[in-house]
């Protein structure tokens, strides 16, 4: 059997390297040539997968990358991973989806089964691809067959990888399920079947809005105690020594990444299709959308300490990626956090080794400062976003600047000018 994956990104490329690891000859199809060459070249724009695991990939002669979908016609079994992203007015945008699906109809190869696993609302499977090729004449579970399986990869998690992260799935009729399910269990140790797409592709809203609800949640926590002059962080240490209904939360400046700042509106703008207007996900979102102001005001009141205003003063930002480890600034809060402090008429940087520049509002190119302790010791107040394990937190607590830490990351230092999110200036 020929395997195919569309979307060679965070979720696609593993997965592909996963299914030629088992033995699988596989056919990677992306939009983006560069996306191509790189992987023809060998390198891993992919943080999880190794340049040297890719070019390894390449030397078996099994994973075609290509950008071409006529490609399609001789893919028995195809997962679309593309993005799903929010529209310009905060709605899902499906158009990746779309796309694929427009090109399944010009080139699907008779008896494919096709298991779409992007964070979607339920409902896409049945509406974008089934509903979609009946148009053409294609019957689900005769001519082709179809499911609906969720990506759980974590980016930057060592311990849970595509082959041993449980993975569910529902389909469209029994035979797509049956089908669905004996592929996947050839390179992934555990497989859920559920009894439809919707299951699926509702079992996956869950889990992320899951943890948007529980992150705005410890951040209002956080928020709290700072005003009764309570540590938070102290707080939920004390609380995660319960060892069984409590699993800990951290508050930080805000969220980032592509999927829990998003999957949660796909489900809100779902639900109000059928008259229903969920306030957890609504209240999340504006709770974690506020967490920048937050950092700004607390930095403000830490500079009032030393008789200085953030207006003028100089605010370094530490870590600008959307969480430890890697590179990847999507939805960053830290980029939300620059451009309050540049509104407010500070002079932001930012130090960052993983994620070397970004585009601003106007598009303008930022770059992160060179690792240069003296010049770091100019700043009037230093900004923890991001806790990569590499920073040199030691040398940073040394130089005496002043820190708002967002993130606990200085829990070991005691220094009086170390101040944090969630506990009261004057501690
Ligand atoms: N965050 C907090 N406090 C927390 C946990 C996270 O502020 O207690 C922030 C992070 O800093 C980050 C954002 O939330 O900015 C998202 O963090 P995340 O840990 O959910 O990481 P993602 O988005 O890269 O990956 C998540 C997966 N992570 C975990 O379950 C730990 C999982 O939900 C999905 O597999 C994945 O999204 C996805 O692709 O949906």
């Amino acid at each position: 059997a020929v395997l195919g994956v569309v979307g060679l990104g965070y979720v696609g490329l593993p997965l592909a390297v996963e299914m030629v690891n088992q033995g699988f000859t596989v056919i990677g199809i992306d939009l983006d040539a560069s996306k191509v060459d790189s992987i023809y070249q060998g390198d891993s724009y992919i943080h999880d997968i190794s340049s040297d695991e890719l070019k390894k990939v390449m030397q078996s002669g099994r994973f075609q990358p290509t950008t071409d979908y006529s490609m399609l016609r001789v893919i028995d079994a195809l997962s679309i991973c593309v993005p799903t992203p929010l529209s310009e007015n905060q709605d899902p945008d499906t158009s990746y989806i779309e796309t694929v699906v427009d090109q399944i109809k010009l080139h699907m190869k008779p008896g494919m089964l096709i298991t779409l696993e992007s964070t979607t609302y339920p409902g896409t499977t049945e509406e974008l691809i089934q509903q979609e090729l009946d148009k053409v004449g294609h019957e689900a579970g005769k001519d082709y067959f179809l499911c609906f399986s969720p990506e759980r990869v974590d980016p930057s998690n060592g311990r849970f990888t595509t082959f041993n992260t449980p993975k569910v799935i529902g389909g469209t009729t029994e035979a797509c399920l049956k089908l669905g399910t004996a592929l996947y269990s050839k390179y992934v140790e555990t497989v859920v079947p559920v009894s439809s797409p919707k299951v699926a592709e509702m079992s996956k809203l869950l889990e992320n809005t899951f943890r948007s609800v529980n992150i705005a949640f410890v951040n209002e926590m956080a928020m709290m105690c700072d005003r009764m002059g309570i540590d938070i962080w102290e707080v939920i240490d004390a609380a995660a020594t319960k060892p069984f209904g409590f699993m800990p939360f951290y508050p930080g400046p805000g969220i980032g990444g592509h999927c829990i700042p998003l999957d949660p509106m796909y489900l809100s703008w779902k639900a109000k299709g059928f008259r229903f207007y969920s306030k957890f996900i609504e209240l999340a979102q504006s709770t974690n959308d506020n967490m920048p102001y937050y950092v700004l005001n607390k930095t403000s009141t830490i500079l009032n300490e030393y008789a200085k205003s953030v207006r003028k003063s100089n605010i370094l930002l530490l870590g600008m990626a959307y969480k430890p480890n890697i590179a990847d600034l999507r939805e960053s809060p830290g980029l939300e956090v620059y451009e309050l402090f540049k509104e407010s008429g500070a002079n932001v940087s930012y130090y960052d080794l993983h994620a070397a520049s970004f585009k601003d509002k106007h598009g303008e190119t930022v770059h992160s400062q060179a690792f240069n302790l003296e010049q770091f010791k100019t700043y009037d107040c230093i900004v923890l976003i991001t806790n990569h394990s590499d920073l040199p937190y030691y040398d940073i607590a040394e130089l005496g600047v002043p820190i708002l830490d967002t993130r606990n990351a200085f829990r070991s230092y005691t220094h009086s000018h170390i101040y944090k999110i969630g506990h009261s200036v004057q501690h």
